[in-house]
């Protein structure tokens, strides 16, 4: 085999790749530039107890809730909703509205504070929870048929809005139980959603202040895409409430943690920052979603703002509490940032011939057979055990080049375009359907057990810009989703663990 001309300028400087690969891993600017979040993502469901995105993968957001919208409604706006995603690199906003204590129930008007969050995540592509935030009013009996109004309207609004959240029930308390109390109204709340809107997210609260998600397991509910709420307060709550979590989730019941606090429970005292780097830990451990409390000014620990600082965002290092501080660094450092994942337990991969290793998925970026350029899209997926050493792997495309010079781009990557590498061979006997294949390699970086790539958008294109015909190509196919493809090999050290090569 002879190696094509290389046609790509390759940076030069180590040092300056190595900063492209870093920033592109920690940047949220250029990922929202790019794509955003809901762009990459598109509809969540829920696979086991994993939130999974539209191909299947799984996926944990970060980010932050409001206060309580009658309160610290003026700090919810899409300019700071912007600021969050692009500078602290949010993939969630949780819009908290209160029905008790001069919230919903008293005045109504508080919901327009909901819309105008739930149309800004529309427009900055970032998932929003629409929370009914019950608190003093334990029991979310006590306002069920403001709820399943409240509720009705929105799912009639968002249903086909794949950015939405719902969370029916913040934190039921006192009185109440699982099985008398909140799952029966869970129940109402869902078929009045599900009359809308056929499969966004409903979290459903837990008793005692959403912690009791261990009781809500062992009766869940029978809707396909219901999490169970998990919230926690660093300085109060440890290993006891983890170990309910663990027993949720061994029991099947999906978690998601749409509150949590650096403070102890009352909001104020701490900051508890050890505790709470413990429990996101856990959280990254197990891919749990989570939403911090809160985005406000107000005077106490778990505010990330400090008092009078603006509300529209374009806050400095010194505007944020220490609060803001960790979880702006917490949320930014994640290499979690609109990534997804491969879920560990689609049965469905590789059975046969190739163990459960490594697979290939594949997008055509443009689905005409005829045209100037080819644009094969990849997602690498890590269904081994073991954590994968990106050096190690290439991956190979094949197709007819007919002896004309190649030209490579890599228009995205969720792992960073940095990262990638390539090159183009000549395969010495042409073949009917490949004359050539596109090799493509990493610098760095690795794939966890269950995890994957996430997309790399390529671009080729002939020197002179002349047509192909794909139409026979070996590894083309007119697919429009990321779909599975023995077509596309895969090597891990130069062997070959995925795909079939053409002969
Ligand atoms: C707290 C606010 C505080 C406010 C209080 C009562 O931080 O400023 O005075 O509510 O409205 C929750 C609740 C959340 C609480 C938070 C901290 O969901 O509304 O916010 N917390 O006490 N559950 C556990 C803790």
């Amino acid at each position: 085999m002879t190696q094509f001309k290389h046609p790509v300028t390759v940076v030069s400087s180590y040092l300056v790749m190595v900063a492209l690969v870093i920033c592109s891993f920690l940047s949220p600017k250029a990922a929202a530039a790019s794509q955003t979040p809901v762009a990459i993502n598109g509809q969540l469901m829920i696979k086991g107890t994993q939130l999974v995105n539209q191909y299947g993968a799984s996926v944990q957001l970060k980010g932050i809730s409001s206060h309580g919208l009658q309160w610290y409604g003026e700090f919810v706006n899409k300019s700071s909703l912007r600021w969050l995603r692009d500078d602290w690199g949010i993939t969630v906003f949780r819009a908290a509205m209160y029905t008790a204590d001069g919230g919903y129930i008293d005045d109504p008007s508080v919901k327009n504070k909901v819309k105008e969050a739930v149309e800004a995540a529309k427009e900055l592509g970032i998932y929003v929870i629409i929370d009914w935030h019950i608190l003093n009013d334990g029991n979310p009996n006590q306002h069920k048929d403001k709820a399943k109004q409240f509720f009705k309207e929105m799912s009639r609004l968002y249903g086909n809005t794949p950015n939405v959240i719902y969370e029916i029930a913040n934190e039921p308390n006192g009185n109440v139980t699982w099985n008398r109390d909140i799952r029966p109204y869970a129940q109402e709340i869902t078929s009045v959603i599900r009359k809308n809107d056929l499969d966004n997210i409903i979290i459903v609260g837990t008793s005692n202040w959403s912690q009791d998600v261990d009781i809500a397991a062992e009766h869940p509910l029978e809707d396909d895409n219901v999490m169970y709420a998990l919230h926690f307060y660093a300085g109060t709550h440890g290993q006891s409430l983890r170990d309910k979590a663990n027993h949720a989730l061994r029991k099947g019941a999906p978690l998601f943690v749409t509150e949590w606090g650096t403070s102890d429970a009352s909001g104020n005292g701490g900051v508890f920052l050890e505790q709470s780097r413990e429990w996101l830990t856990f959280l990254d451990n197990k891919k749990i979603s989570w939403v911090n409390w809160n985005l406000s000014d107000k005077q106490e620990s778990s505010a990330s703002l400090k008092p009078s600082t603006s509300k529209t965002g374009g806050w400095s290092q010194s505007d944020l509490s220490l609060t803001g501080q960790f979880i702006k660094e917490s949320i930014r450092k994640s290499t979690h940032l609109n990534q997804s994942d491969s879920d560990l337990k689609n049965p469905d991969q590789n059975k046969e011939t190739q163990q459960n290793s490594l697979s290939v998925q594949y997008k055509a970026g443009d689905q005409n057979a005829n045209g100037n350029q080819i644009r094969p899209q990849f997602n690498i997926i890590n269904n081994s055990k073991k954590t994968v050493s990106l050096k190690d792997i290439t991956v190979r495309y094949w197709y007819k080049a007919k002896n004309k010079t190649q030209h490579f781009d890599c228009d995205y990557a969720q792992i960073g375009s940095g990262n990638i590498t390539h090159k183009f061979v000549k395969l010495n006997h042409s073949l009917e359907s490949a004359d050539s294949y596109l090799e493509i390699s990493f610098k760095n970086g690795i794939l966890e057990p269950g995890t994957s790539t996430g997309e790399i958008q390529t671009r080729l294109h002939n020197e002179d810009w002349s047509q192909y015909t794909q139409s026979d190509d070996y590894s083309f196919s007119k697919t429009n989703t990321f779909k599975e493809t023995k077509n596309i090999t895969l090597y891990e050290n130069g062997k070959l663990v995925w795909g079939i090569e053409p002969k």
